[in-house]
């Protein structure tokens, strides 16, 4: 049984990275240490193997043994949720069914993937997924994997078992809508880091995220202020969050979070191929970036930037 109901998964929650070596192999040390950095936060729970986590390039044996490490390691102190998504319903019910077994608290999906499935097709796919585990389902959506229709994501979110959504969309009226239609039990969390504070004032429960890597302090800054009704200074540091944001996007997002962290002094290590490798004049000219930020705005009390000299 899990032991946080998903109506408790709030907060401020990483799409955790997988770290691998630089043989591409899995780097599960890494992953305990990345875990207890993570968990040494206030956040409110970890999300594995998603986008950020290089899921769909990772095998399921993989995918397993990262779940496994991380649930051992944060030892029953925040959430889980697992991403368990991959092309085919068997694949993922066998994920979904270890998650269980691994003692996550919840499982997410994007929906089935390259070919276009019915909307019957799509809504069985979620069913399946919360029968074979038995566990709570957050449903993913996210361009990456095209986005599933307003009156889709209402159908799906009346699925028995299926108890929220990552809504990762520039649309967030969508997620005052949601609420709207499917009630306050159902949680919304906003997945779009950039616009985190205006997911939280149109009613989201939690961010999920995978700048909260090497970002947190900052959103849980932000998550506590605008919950306390201080949305003028919530906006401020969501600026600066954005400085920041704005910086890895320009440079390549996943191996840029993965250097972030070795900034940080955590073994980050490469992003998988098709992924490219950060080279040293890319290393060099994303510390140049941070550290103008740091000149400007001080550490910001981000351990990455506090290294960086
Ligand atoms: O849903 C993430 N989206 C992707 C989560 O990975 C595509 C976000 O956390 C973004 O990476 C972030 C930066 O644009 O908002």
């Amino acid at each position: 049984m899990p032991k946080f109901p998903v109506k408790n998964i709030k907060g401020v929650i990483p799409a955790m990275l997988t770290p691998f070596k630089e043989d591409e192999s899995l780097d599960l040390d890494a992953a305990r240490k990345l875990t207890r950095y993570l968990c040494d936060k206030d956040i409110g729970g970890l999300y594995l193997t998603g986008s950020t986590g290089e899921g769909f390039l990772m095998t399921g044996e993989e995918r397993k043994a990262f779940v496994e490490t991380v649930v051992d390691e944060a030892g029953g102190k925040v959430p889980i949720i697992v991403h368990v998504g991959a092309i085919s319903t068997k694949a993922s019910e066998d994920m979904a069914r270890h998650a269980m077994q691994a003692g996550a608290d919840a499982i997410s999906s994007v929906p089935p993937i390259y070919w276009k499935f019915s909307d019957d097709e799509v809504a069985k796919y979620y069913e399946d997924l919360v029968q074979a585990s038995g566990l709570p389902m957050i449903v993913y959506n996210i361009a990456l994997a095209g986005l599933v229709s307003f009156d889709m994501l209402l159908r799906l979110g009346s699925i028995q078992g299926v108890e929220g959504v990552k809504y990762t969309s520039s649309t967030l009226y969508d997620v005052l809508r949601i609420k709207e239609k499917l009630g306050d039990d159902f949680m919304v969390y906003s997945g779009s880091d950039e616009l985190a504070i205006s997911g939280i004032a149109f009613g989201a429960d939690g961010l999920i995220g995978s700048t909260y890597n090497v970002l947190a302090p900052l959103f849980i800054g932000i998550w506590n202020l605008a919950k306390n009704g201080d949305m003028e200074s919530a906006r401020k540091v969501q600026q600066t969050a954005n400085r920041f944001i704005f910086t890895m996007l320009k440079h390549n997002l996943m191996p840029t979070l993965k250097q972030t962290l070795e900034f940080a002094g955590i073994p980050g290590g490469i992003s998988r191929r098709p992924f490219g490798l950060m080279d040293e004049a890319g290393v060099a000219a994303l510390k140049a970036d941070y550290l103008k930020i740091k000149e400007e705005l001080g550490d910001c009390g981000l351990e990455f930037l506090r290294n960086l000299t």
